[in-house]
């Protein structure tokens, strides 16, 4: 065991965190996590010595691949890369080193391997019209391969608004018939919606079912409670605004120097499920309405047929 907490802060050192970040990152997502801080030490765990590391195979359909860039990327070197300490990626077309036929053959071979045992991880939405040719890959559909390999999984986890909701594709007109995955195969999905979402809670979805044993529980609509259990509103700093009737009626105006409430700038705020005052974004720097910014509200169903026109109030 000490040992490999020796290699695991060696390793974390390397891409230039120190214990400190890292102790500061575990207190952190175990308070998004909703868990009390007595298990600060056992999160840390999770990373610094794991037990198990389950296999992840991590499908890309029709998405912008924003999704990984939030979770891998966002800071280079993100302490949400720690989630590479703690799962087996079989199959990831952004980082695995594979192409073509021997990328095909590698999926096969982890889905075949790893049958009811991996986490199946779906990035982007699935076409469902003209028998899915709206998007396609090695020469065969999305529905095709999420058909294979979704039910073959010990849990489904959409990570961002396309594979929970169906994203931009799905909005209208959608040509392609565009469906979210548990819609497209009839099937039930851990949803952490977001366009992109925020990485720490799919980190928190992942520990929760590596420290529990069990997934977290869910909302209605398939997303965690932890993270989507209260509106942008209800936590907004700007809320006292809101109630005092303060609002921004243009970018770049006074008001908004303020830091008044962005309601009549379009934030749709109060009908958004997600924790993006309190988590925030690249390692807790700012969040869209920090930064001045109306909520779009990402993180619901169809927003994109909703809320538009965005900036704008509803
Ligand atoms: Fe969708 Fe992910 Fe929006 Fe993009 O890939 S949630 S288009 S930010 O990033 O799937
Ligand atoms: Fe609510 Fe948006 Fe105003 Fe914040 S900025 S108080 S979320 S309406
Ligand atoms: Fe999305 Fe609104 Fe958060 S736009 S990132 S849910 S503030």
């Amino acid at each position: 065991m000490e040992k490999e907490h020796k290699e695991f802060y060696e390793r974390l050192e390397q891409k230039g965190f120190s214990r400190r970040d890292f102790m500061r990152y575990c207190t952190f997502l175990t308070a998004t996590m909703g868990l009390s801080s007595s298990f600060v030490p056992k999160v840390a765990e999770v990373f610094a010595a794991p037990t198990q590391r389950p296999t992840v195979i991590w499908l890309n359909f029709g998405e912008c691949t924003g999704c990984t860039e939030a979770a891998l990327r966002t800071v280079y070197p993100s302490i949400d890369e720690l989630i590479l300490e703690i799962l087996d990626f079989a199959y990831h077309e952004t980082i695995m080193a594979a192409a073509g036929d021997q990328a095909e053959e590698q999926l096969k071979h982890a889905v075949e391997k790893n049958k009811g045992k991996f986490i199946c991880v779906v990035e982007g939405a699935i076409a469902t019209k003209f028998n899915g040719a709206y998007g396609k890959i090695g020469g065969r559909t999305f529905l095709e391969i999420a058909k294979e390999v979704c039910p073959q999984a010990a849990a489904v986890i959409c990570i961002g608004a396309c594979s929970s909701f169906g994203g931009v594709q799905a909005a209208a007109p959608n040509p392609g018939g565009y469906k979210s995955v548990s819609q497209a195969l009839g099937i039930k999905t851990v949803n952490i919606p977001g366009c992109p979402p925020n990485p720490v809670n799919f980190v928190g979805t992942i520990v929760n079912y590596l420290l529990l044993g069990k997934l977290p529980a869910l909302d209605d609509l398939g997303r965690p409670l932890f993270a989507y259990g209260k509106t942008i509103h209800d936590q907004c700093p700007r809320r006292s605004h809101f109630e005092n009737e303060e609002f921004v009626l243009e970018f770049c105006s006074e008001e908004a120097a303020l830091g008044y409430c962005l309601y009549k700038m379009g934030c749709r705020g109060p009908e958004t499920y997600n924790n993006c005052p309190i988590a925030k974004f690249n390692d807790g720097t700012s969040w869209p309405v920090e930064a001045g910014a109306p909520c779009i509200g990402c993180s619901e169903p169809d927003f994109w047929d909703k809320f538009t026109p965005f900036f704008e109030e509803l």
